[in-house]
């Protein structure tokens, strides 16, 4: 990664990061761990949101690596750091995947859901800036119906990014503003068609079955579309994301996740929850509002910032 990158990543990840901090302050100047300290390094991780399971599994490692060998000096905050990362690094490594490699269909489709304010539109924004750079031609379904600034919103970006935007009436069929963006993509020789859904309550059935309504709509104008179905997460909201991504994945099945807001949240410890809980892949991270905030998801350098190193 690029070093202005991380540093953004590191700043952005910087509130997230202190509560890390605090765990490793629990050890720090210590000379052996005992039971307590463990116990109080596994409290702190949880703080930090990073899960229960991981917190124990981390906990663990640290009593594994026998620090208190080094009996003459005191353990170092940066020791503690590392093998912080590296277990952390361990566990986000497997769901690393560019979500760029995917795209070999034409036109390549790929849906974005989530709950309300998740992110999805600037995500399909930014989206569509990143394949703009790589030569690959958009087109933006605003299937978002049920509001016309929604619309508005997808179109603003549209402009910025050169990508055409098939909309439809407010109120009316989103899976049809996607049936339609797909034979406009086809007719024009268009790389990528980017579905804008709605926000959604996870817990709204009837809204959830929208969504796969739209999915289906799709596959009948290409059996494997959408080639990718990918959740926006609000990185903010922490263990929240959980049920989130749950529910998405029961109802449409998805291929990957996007974790948005990391810059400032203090709850982007919940990237490594999710990664050790589920077995989806996360393609890339929000780092803020403009249009080059997409992070591509790279866990040795997530794993650093979050541990504070450099
Ligand atoms: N700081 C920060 N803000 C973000 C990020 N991604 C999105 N936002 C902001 O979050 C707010 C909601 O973003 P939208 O893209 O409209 O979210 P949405 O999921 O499309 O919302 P609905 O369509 O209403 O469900 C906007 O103010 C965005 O600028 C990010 O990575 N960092
Ligand atoms: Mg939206």
């Amino acid at each position: 990664m690029a070093l202005n990158w991380f540093k953004k990543l590191k700043t952005g990840l910087s509130k997230s990061a202190s509560k890390v901090e605090g765990a490793i302050a629990s050890i720090t100047g210590k000379k052996t761990i005992d039971q307590e300290t463990l116990y109080d390094i596994q409290d702190q991780l949880i703080l930090a949101d990073l899960g229960v399971e991981v917190a124990g599994r981390i906990a663990k490692k640290i009593k594994d690596q026998k620090f208190e060998l080094n009996k003459n000096k005191e353990i170092e905050k940066t020791q503690i750091a590392k093998t912080l990362a590296e277990e952390i690094e361990q566990i986000l490594m497997p769901r690393e995947q560019n979500l760029y490699e995917k795209v070999n269909s034409k036109p390549h489709v790929l849906l974005l859901a989530g709950v309300n304010g998740s992110g999805k539109t600037t995500t399909a924004a930014k989206l569509a800036e990143k394949f703009r750079l790589e030569k690959k031609s958009v087109v933006l379904a605003a299937s978002d119906t049920f509001r016309a600034a929604a619309v508005e919103q997808l179109k603003t970006w549209g402009k910025r990014v050169g990508a055409q935007v098939v909309s439809g009436e407010e109120g009316g069929d989103s899976a049809a503003v996607a049936f339609r963006a797909y034979e406009l993509a086809k007719k024009e020789d268009i790389d990528i068609v980017i579905i804008d859904t709605a926000g959604r309550l996870q817990n709204k059935k009837d809204l959830m079955e929208e969504l796969t309504k739209t999915c289906r709509v799709v596959s009948k104008l290409d059996h494997d579309a959408p080639h990718q179905k990918v959740v926006v997460l609000d990185g903010t909201v922490g263990q929240n994301a959980h049920s989130q991504l749950k529910s998405f994945d029961e109802s449409i099945g998805l291929t990957g996740m996007i974790i948005t807001k990391l810059d400032g949240s203090a709850k982007g410890g919940v990237v490594v929850s999710l990664a050790e809980k589920f077995e989806i892949p996360i393609h890339a991270l929000g780092v803020g509002e403009g249009l080059d905030d997409l992070q591509i998801f790279e866990a040795s350098s997530f794993s650093k910032a979050l541990a504070g190193l450099d």
